[in-house]
């Protein structure tokens, strides 16, 4: 494995659908097959954002590394959703796995089908409060601020309920 070809990756982990406890446990495994040096955040509690009506999410953080592409990465994060039977009726609604790219070391990709920095992350504090436990210092490549201000910031906006378990 080439070093320099080595992206540091942010993954945020939600669910909220089934028993979200396994299933999100459940898939850490399959991720650490394709994530290496893969840190693990806590898992949060958190109220539902964007479609208030629906039951409270667990959500969690990984960070790691890998040499593949974005794209190789989106395909698999994609096949281990889908392994959770993940059905997702409705956006921004109930679901029983979701995996998103938060971040993908410097890289910016903008297309219809995958956005990274992910688009909504920074007003999320179930993606940044996690992902601040493990990867503090990981930048957004989209103005260089590092995550650990992003969560300060956040923190001074928003106030939706995360709690730890
Ligand atoms: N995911 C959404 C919409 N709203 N709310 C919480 N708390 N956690 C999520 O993972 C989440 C959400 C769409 O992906
Ligand atoms: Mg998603
Ligand atoms: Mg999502």
């Amino acid at each position: 494995m080439e070093e320099k070809n080595v992206k540091e990756v942010a993954l945020s982990l939600g669910s909220n659908v089934g028993d979200s406890y396994q299933t999100l446990l459940s898939s850490l495994k399959d991720l650490s097959r394709f994530v290496d040096d893969m840190k693990v955040s806590s898992f949060y509690r958190t109220d539902p954002m964007d479609m208030k009506y629906q039951p409270d999410f667990i959500n969690l953080a990984v960070a790691g590394k890998t040499s593949i592409s974005p794209d190789a990465l989106l395909k698999k994060v994609n096949s281990v959703e889908k392994k959770y039977g993940r059905a997702r009726a409705i956006k921004y609604g109930p679901r029983t796995l979701d995996i998103d790219i938060i971040l993908f070391g410097s890289e910016i990709v903008k297309r219809d089908d995958l956005v990274i920095p992910h688009p909504e992350f920074r007003k999320r504090l179930f993606v940044i409060e996690p992902l601040a436990e493990i990867a503090p210092e990981m930048k957004d490549p989209v103005d260089g601020k590092e995550v650990h201000e992003i969560l300060k910031e956040a923190r001074a906006h928003f106030s939706d309920r995360i709690e730890k378990l």
